[in-house]
């Protein structure tokens, strides 16, 4: 049986929503998080494997990085759970607008079933050119070796990842939806990384959006979202969308 929450607010039916996603919403499936005490940055420094200038410094060692959390994604095991599932639902039922905007570089909300969706720090599944910027599907293991399918330059493949320093994809179009929306949900994340940390701040500066965060404890966040709901994703988000679309029925 279907748990459903009590909302604290339902926006209008025709609202529109975005949905900012972190690893917790992927935890269930199979994949690390970042900063839980397991998580990947407890067992390898980010100065080491997520920023340009690791790359430039040991770049065997970030391929070797980025090649065992593609391979781990590649796995039967790693698949959408039912909170990747329940955002696909809310995409294909909600009459309004919806967007999803994932902090992840794993692919299980397009596995899902969603589409309306940016990536903001980019994906394992591609491949960019450090030479001419050419990015190309990549479901292998990437090393030094490989070559630009557009340029040619010998040893300038990386990761289609966005690091630490580095600018994150599409924040015009992020911006633009944050500025327009009418309910603002943040999904799985510690709230430690910007600017993606400082959506919930720049919703409520700029519009009338009621901000909601669903996560497994609170958020270095927290107290900045309107609404929240505490438990495991796979329970907490198939919940939210179900007491959410009874609302608007
Ligand atoms: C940039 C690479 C210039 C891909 C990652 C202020 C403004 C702007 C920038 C900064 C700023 N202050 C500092 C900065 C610099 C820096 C930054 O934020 N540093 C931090 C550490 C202080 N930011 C940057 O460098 C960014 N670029 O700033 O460009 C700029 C300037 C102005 C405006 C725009 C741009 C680039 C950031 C991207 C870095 N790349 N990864 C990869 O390898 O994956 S970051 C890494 O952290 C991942 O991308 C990850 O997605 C992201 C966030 O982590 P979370 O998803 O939140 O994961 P975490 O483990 O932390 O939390 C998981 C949560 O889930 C927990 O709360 C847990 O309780 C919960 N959970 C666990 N299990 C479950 C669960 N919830 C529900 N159910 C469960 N089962």
């Amino acid at each position: 049986m279907q748990d459903v929450l009590s909302l604290a607010h339902v926006p209008p039916r025709d609202g529109r929503i975005v949905i900012l996603t972190g690893a917790g919403i992927s935890q269930e499936s199979g994949l690390e998080t970042f900063r839980d005490p397991d998580g990947i940055w407890a067992k390898v420094r980010v100065e080491d494997v997520a920023t340009p200038e690791a790359f430039a410094r040991d770049p065997d060692a970030v391929h070797a990085f980025y090649n065992m959390r593609r391979a781990r994604h590649r796995t039967a095991a790693v698949a959408p759970n039912p909170a990747h599932l329940a955002l696909a639902r809310l995409e294909r039922e909600w009459p309004g607008d919806m967007l999803i905007v994932t902090q992840n570089v794993d692919s299980l909300h397009e596995r899902a079933g969603s589409t309306r969706l940016i990536h903001m720090h980019g994906v394992h599944s591609k491949a960019r050119c450090n030479g001419c910027g050419h990015v190309v599907p990549w479901d292998g293991d990437m090393s030094t070796a490989d070559e630009c399918a557009g340029c040619g330059a010998p040893g300038g493949l990386r990761p289609h990842v966005v690091w630490f320093g580095e600018m994150p994809l599409e924040l015009d179009r992020i911006q633009a939806a944050l500025s327009t929306c009418d309910l603002f949900i943040s999904i799985g994340t510690s709230g430690n990384v910007y600017p993606a940390a400082g959506f919930v701040k720049l919703v409520r500066r700029l519009g009338a959006a009621h901000t909601v965060e669903i996560n497994l404890e609170p958020s270095r966040g927290a107290s900045q979202f309107e609404e929240s709901h505490y438990g495991t994703a796979s329970t907490t988000v198939p919940a939210y969308v179900a007491a959410l679309l009874a609302a608007a029925a």
